[in-house]
């Protein structure tokens, strides 16, 4: 799915993502610009605003979460199925979430690595991440029935 040079560049920018800041903020920017995914987190408070979102400490504790998920499966780029087998099944059976969301975020998340890194997250880089995105979102909508 991705070249040696891909996967080096891709992992070598993950190595400086503060998984807790950027985390938080990618899912809380996904509660803010697509608000219907807040169905499945009106156990954590306070989401009525963009402002309570991003501030609300479930939302920042939650993404960090998922960040390092994603983060874990950047180590297995060559069998992101098998690396988030599980995962799917759960968000499948017991969270219901539709696998939609999956891709949304990714997008999401790219926007932030781009707000953050500015120019160094180049247009090449940016291709490389969203195969990434991508193929952990086909993961985890995988093991789906
Ligand atoms: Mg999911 C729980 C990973 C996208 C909704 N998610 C979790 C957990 C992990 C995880 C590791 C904890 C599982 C456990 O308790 O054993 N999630 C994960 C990844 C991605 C993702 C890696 C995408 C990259 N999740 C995602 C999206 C939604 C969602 C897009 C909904 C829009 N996840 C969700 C919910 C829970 C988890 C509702 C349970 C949260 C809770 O109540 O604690």
């Amino acid at each position: 799915m991705l070249t040696a040079e891909e996967k080096s560049s891709v992992t070598a920018l993950f190595g400086k993502v503060k998984v807790d800041e950027v985390g938080g903020e990618a899912l809380g920017r996904l509660l803010v610009v697509y608000p219907w995914t807040q169905r499945f987190f009106e156990h954590f408070g306070d989401l009525s605003t963009a402002d309570a979102v991003m501030g609300n400490p479930q939302v920042k504790a939650h993404g960090k979460k998922v960040l390092e998920s994603f983060s874990e499966g950047l180590k297995h780029l060559d069998d992101l199925k098998g690396a988030f087998a599980k995962l799917s099944e759960l968000h499948c059976d017991k969270l219901h979430v539709d696998p939609e969301n999956f891709r949304l975020l990714g997008n999401v998340l790219v926007v932030v690595l781009a707000r953050r890194f500015g120019g160094e997250f180049t247009p090449e880089l940016q291709a490389s991440f969203q195969k990434v995105v991508t193929g952990v979102a086909n993961a985890l909508a995988h093991r789906y029935h």
